[in-house]
């Protein structure tokens, strides 16, 4: 298996071949992160790893290793970091997926964590999940303490509430069948889905210790890609099969959940996406730095089929 420092410079555009390279080592590293599964618990590691490992995009930390690279990081001090935003990522699918919730019994292609195991060991692994992101990043020696601490604040309030995804999807459920605005769909899109792609760029240029001006634009940048990922899933959610999205589409149309496309309609939908699209490539222009990934990260976002 390659290790991070074996990563090859990313100065060739050969995306595809990049995401490839990126999630075999995300995988790698996740695999050594997560307790194995003969380990007791062995319900819950079993879960943990039939979940993290059923083929997700990796979008999240794909992109914080691409930005930390764009800003100078060392590739093997970003890879703990990113294990531990899709750490987050993914349970918080598993709870998503929760009878609860969003009820929903197909995820990543393969049975959703509790009609695999149940309820219990579903929550339980999600909690896990959760726990083991912030300890992954607290004990990561390889960063400073002082690092370590900006990057689990980060990670915080990205990923709780009252400003992170948390609080999205409590405003999300709160949402169901009732009457949006398209200002109150925008506000809980950027908490429930653009906070932690938010998080995922800023974490990958915190370790690499980017000046507050460039972190903030990159913030605005993923905080527009996070929009248009939104206003992309729910095009593909009326639009793709199960089979190219791993997942049940038609679930936003049957919850009568207002989406981008619901309230606007299919063609605005994707116009709007393109204005996104546009407003996240004008925050790249000023960093003056290698962006040209990040560009290409967002051209993908955009025309993604799953
Ligand atoms: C349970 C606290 C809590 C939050 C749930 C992730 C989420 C918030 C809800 C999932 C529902 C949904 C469709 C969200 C919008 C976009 C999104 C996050 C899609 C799933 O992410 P992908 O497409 O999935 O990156 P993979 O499987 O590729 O990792």
């Amino acid at each position: 298996m390659k290790t991070s420092s074996e990563l090859s410079p990313t100065s060739a555009l050969d995306l595809e071949g990049l995401f490839n390279e990126r999630r075999a080592l995300i995988d790698g590293a996740l695999d050594r992160l997560l307790p194995a599964e003969y380990v007791e618990p062995v319900s819950v590691h079993q879960a943990i790893r039939w979940s993290v490992f059923a083929g997700g995009k990796r979008f999240r930390p794909i992109l914080l290793l691409t930005t930390g690279e764009a800003f100078g990081a060392h590739p093997e001090d970003l890879l703990a970091t990113a294990c531990a935003m899709e750490m987050i990522h993914t349970y918080s699918l598993i709870h998503d997926d929760l009878p609860s919730m969003d009820d929903d019994e197909l995820r990543r292609g393969r049975p959703t964590c509790h009609i695999q195991y149940d309820e219990a060991t579903a929550i339980l692994a999600g909690d896990a999940l959760q726990t083991l992101a912030f300890q992954t990043i607290a004990e990561e020696s390889l960063l400073s303490p002082e690092k370590r601490v900006l990057l689990i604040s980060e990670l915080g309030r990205t990923a709780g509430t009252p400003g992170g995804m948390v609080a999205g999807q409590a405003l999300d459920l709160e949402a169901e069948s009732c009457a949006v605005t398209g200002e109150e769909l925008e506000r809980i899109h950027r908490l429930k889905t653009a906070a932690l792609i938010i998080a995922a760029a800023r974490c990958g240029a915190i370790i690499a210790e980017a000046p507050d001006p460039e972190l903030d634009a990159v913030g605005k940048y993923a905080a527009q890609l996070g929009l248009l990922f939104q206003i992309t899933d729910d095009l593909l959610d009326i639009t793709a099969t199960a089979e190219t999205l791993g997942k049940t589409p038609g679930k936003d149309l049957q919850a009568q959940k207002a989406t981008y496309p619901s309230l606007y309609g299919i063609e605005a939908a994707h116009q709007r996406a393109h204005l996104v699209h546009q407003e996240a490539c004008a925050m790249l222009e000023q960093i003056e730095r290698p962006t040209e990934h990040l560009r290409a990260i967002a051209d993908f976002i955009l025309r993604r089929k799953a």
